[in-house]
């Protein structure tokens, strides 16, 4: 309970920090058309200790009361007292804002039209182009806020819309569509793993680098055209260790490279946290798509010195269909993918980690514990192995596996996930956003023990493997990385 304590302060520090960064956005004026900035929020949610659960609005999302044209959208998360939480101690998976009223084109589902993860990016369309709006539509947001600590939080999702209402429109507007790319498109939980040295060079792109990504069904990178017409914005979405999503128009057994959506670090430990900015297109960037087109997308991941699980690799485009102008994919020059961002570094992203914590030993410096065949993970503790305040590390024989037992969560239903993943010795650092990482030499990782479909792994238990050599093996949990512990192989006699 120790640590828990320790967050706390660390949140309230945290919270001051930020206190007063709030600052209104006006509206960008435009020749004709100037839109509002319209304020909404969904809230409070509860968020309970520790939680890690994809979750469904319950219908009634705040929206514009009349019709109109919805021309950028800029989401937050904002705590009680209207700060934005610290990324390590609270974040925003992803919010997915959906539209019941109308049909997704590239999978079926209903539309989505916007999310955000903490890259945070911003939606702006270019002049004289909107996503058309109904107040009759039926609005859905699909959201997973992220509770790193072992304190419950309330949070309300934010999202200014910058707005026309019908009555404010003196130009005719260009309706737009999303495309919504996703190389695991269709999925609730649409992720894949990374794994440290996969891919050439230390980079890896996912899924042409992936085994067998799809099994025998359809590639879920790709969508073909139904109609023609003009791309008229991108924007990707990636988690850390990603560098960048690309966009693809395939057509007639050539490929075209039309843009890169690349991810600016601000992390000055490299592509490992969510101090980052997204590479978005630019407004002049438009490019003409054939009937029969195929567009797809891939994502990239720095492979060359951690594994990186669950990872995402989106990117969400915005089309007119049978528009007739715009770039020829195959004549396009790196100018014409130049790159805007939408923020620089973003105060919730002032915590980094990796800095010397006098509670957590070296456990290479610790003396063998007895030997053990079972660690209960309860109430955010390995018990025994914690590294909080320990004195000696717990051993197993060479060939022999420690059985780990998630304790937090029931066997079945709602819980507390935790992980088991390693982490390069001695992983004994001040937990932040960019540490621990999975950057271990030998590499494991228990998935999240849980059983509540995604994002656990239907299973409360987990086998440390049974090829590891002698040693000493450092660990974190993923899903709350202030919990570390460690195991001693020891060399059968
Ligand atoms: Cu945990």
């Amino acid at each position: 309970m120790r640590r828990v304590m320790r967050f706390l302060v660390v949140l309230i520090v945290a919270v001051l920090a930020v206190l007063g960064a709030a600052v209104a956005v006006a509206p960008q004026a435009q020749a004709a058309n100037t839109p509002q900035t319209l304020h909404f929020e969904y809230g409070p949610i509860h968020i309970n200790t520790g939680q890690n659960i994809i979750q469904f609005s319950a219908g009634q999302v705040p929206k514009p009361t009349v019709d109109g044209w919805i021309v950028g959208i800029k989401p937050n998360l904002l705590l009680p007292d209207n700060s934005t939480p610290a990324v390590d101690i609270i974040h925003l998976h992803h919010a997915v804002w959906i539209n019941l009223s109308r049909t997704d084109s590239t999978a079926g589902l209903p539309q989505r039209f916007f999310a955000a993860g903490e890259e945070k990016t911003a939606l702006k369309l270019p002049g004289g182009y909107g996503y058309r709006y109904k107040a009759s539509d039926n609005w859905l947001l699909d959201f997973m806020i992220h509770d790193l600590v072992a304190t419950p939080f309330d949070v309300r999702i934010s999202y200014d819309l910058s707005f026309i209402p019908d009555s404010s429109v003196t130009k005719p507007m260009t309706e737009v569509l999303p495309i919504w790319m996703d190389v695991q498109n269709g999925g609730n939980y649409p992720v894949f793993d990374v794994h440290r040295g996969s891919g050439t060079n230390g980079q890896y792109t996912y899924p042409d680098q992936a085994a067998n990504p799809y099994g025998t069904g359809p590639a879920k990178n790709q969508h073909t055209m139904p109609t023609g017409g003009t791309l008229v914005a991108a924007a990707g979405h990636l988690h850390p260790g990603g560098l960048w999503n690309d966009l693809y128009v395939d057509r007639g057994g050539q490929s075209a490279h039309v843009f890169r959506s690349n991810a600016k670090y601000f992390e000055k430990a490299g592509p490992v946290s969510w101090d980052v900015t997204m590479g978005i297109t630019k407004a002049n960037w438009k490019v003409h798509v054939n009937a029969g087109d195929t567009l797809r997308t891939t994502v990239t991941y720095d492979s060359s010195a951690r594994s990186w699980y669950e990872t995402m690799g989106i990117m969400v485009l915005w089309f007119v269909p049978n528009m007739t102008t715009g770039l020829d994919p195959f004549a396009m020059t790196p100018a014409d993918m130049a790159v805007r961002y939408t923020h620089g570094h973003l105060p919730e992203n002032n915590n980094h980690g990796g800095k010397a914590d006098p509670d957590l030993p070296n456990p290479t410096t610790l003396a063998d514990g007895p030997p053990v065949t079972d660690i209960a993970i309860t109430n955010y503790e390995f018990t025994p192995g914690d590294l909080d305040l320990a004195t000696q590390v717990p051993t197993v024989l060479q060939g022999h596996s420690i059985h780990f037992t998630n304790t937090d969560a029931p066997t079945s239903g709602y819980g507390i996930w935790h992980s088991i993943t390693a982490c390069a010795l001695p992983c004994n650092l001040t937990t932040g956003i960019a540490y621990p990482t999975a950057n271990a030499l030998i590499e494991f990782d228990s998935g999240q023990l849980g059983n509540f479909g995604v994002p656990t792994a239907g299973r409360l238990t987990w086998d440390t493997p049974t090829n590891l050599a002698p040693g000493t093996y450092s660990f974190w949990c993923r899903v709350h990385p202030f919990m570390r512990g460690a195991f001693r192989v020891l060399a059968s006699p």
